[in-house]
């Protein structure tokens, strides 16, 4: 009798549990494309089960895999998470990865034309998602990015920027240009979610709502700025218009960049992050990353100054 009680009472927990959770099916279809998590860029809800199935299309079904980008990839470590099935499958035996955690720049590749993902949250806890391109590669050939300079990704009021070759290196001596422009009495907002360039020899430069060719020294951004495995980083025009200039030199290059920008009211501020050479990481990052749903907090420290040399004794 009481093993009975206990049966019941189990499985009245678990419908009520399950009763809370969203389940979301999305398909996919063509050569390449991309998508975000459920509202990206805004942060993903809780008690969520999005399955997204991608399908290359009738003239790829034989003798093509489909290759995986994350260009972006935040979820809540350990509690979110995010798994990848080859075909139109979630069963355990054709899971190629599970994903948790900050992972963006990570690729993955299906052995046919189909790939499932199943992206799952929890009661608490949610972070920015993640945006996934996918592409059409043929079989027994090894994929590399365009080394070109890429155009922006643009969805329904957002855009993924990244840098040429993402994911990926940057080529030497490239120079990339884009412009980002909102509407009036808006701003740009760019949230990088990876940024690592030589430093301070490769460097993208933000021409804040001037010419390219203006007098006026650019704000730029070099070296290891932004871990893809932690927190990302967000920059704010101070018009309503960002110009950005991508340059390597001639020797060693690195990752680049991904970013993801929108267009915010004008009355956000975040007090010049954004001119941070030397960002790095630390526990308050969480307040910075979501300005509208958040307060914004003073900044933060000031880029270190270099030591003046001391001048050694006669
Ligand atoms: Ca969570
Ligand atoms: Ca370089």
């Amino acid at each position: 009798m009481r093993a009975a009680l206990l049966v019941f009472a189990v499985g009245c927990l678990k419908m009520a549990v399950d009763a809370k959770v969203t389940t979301q099916m999305r398909a996919f279809a063509g050569p390449h494309g991309g998508f975000g998590s459920p509202l990206f860029p805004d942060m993903y809800p809780n008690e969520f089960q999005d399955t997204a199935v991608i399908t290359l299309g009738d003239a790829y079904k034989t003798g093509y895999n489909i290759h995986l980008d994350f260009l972006v990839f935040q979820v809540e470590n350990m509690y979110d998470t995010m798994d990848i099935f080859d075909g139109n499958s979630t069963d355990k035996s054709v899971n190629i990865a599970r994903l948790s955690g900050n992972m963006t720049g990570r690729s993955y590749q299906s052995d046919g034309p189909v790939i499932t993902l199943l992206f799952k949250t929890d009661l608490t806890g949610q972070r920015d998602g993640f945006y996934v391109r996918w592409t059409a590669v043929k079989k027994g050939v090894a994929y590399s990015e365009p080394k070109s300079c890429p155009s922006v990704m643009q969805e329904n009021g957002y855009g993924i920027l990244f840098s040429p070759g993402f994911i990926g290196n940057y080529p030497d001596s490239i120079t990339c240009s884009w412009t980002l422009e909102s509407g009036d009495k808006q701003k740009v907002l760019l949230t990088f979610y990876s940024y690592e360039t030589e430093d301070c020899y490769d460097v993208l430069s933000f021409y804040d709502g001037a010419a390219i060719n203006a007098n006026k020294r650019p704000k730029s951004m070099c070296g290891d700025v932004v871990n893809p495995t932690t927190e990302a980083a967000f920059v704010l025009s101070q018009g309503s218009k960002f110009n950005l200039v991508f340059t390597s030199d001639l020797t060693q290059n690195f990752a680049g960049f991904s970013a993801v920008y929108r267009f915010v009211s004008s009355s956000e501020t975040i007090n010049g992050d954004y001119n941070r050479m030397d960002w790095s990481p630390n526990p308050e990052d969480e307040m910075r990353r979501h300005p509208k749903a958040l307060q914004i907090p003073k900044i933060l420290e000031t880029p270190k100054i270099p030591k003046t040399p001391e001048i050694p004794p006669l």
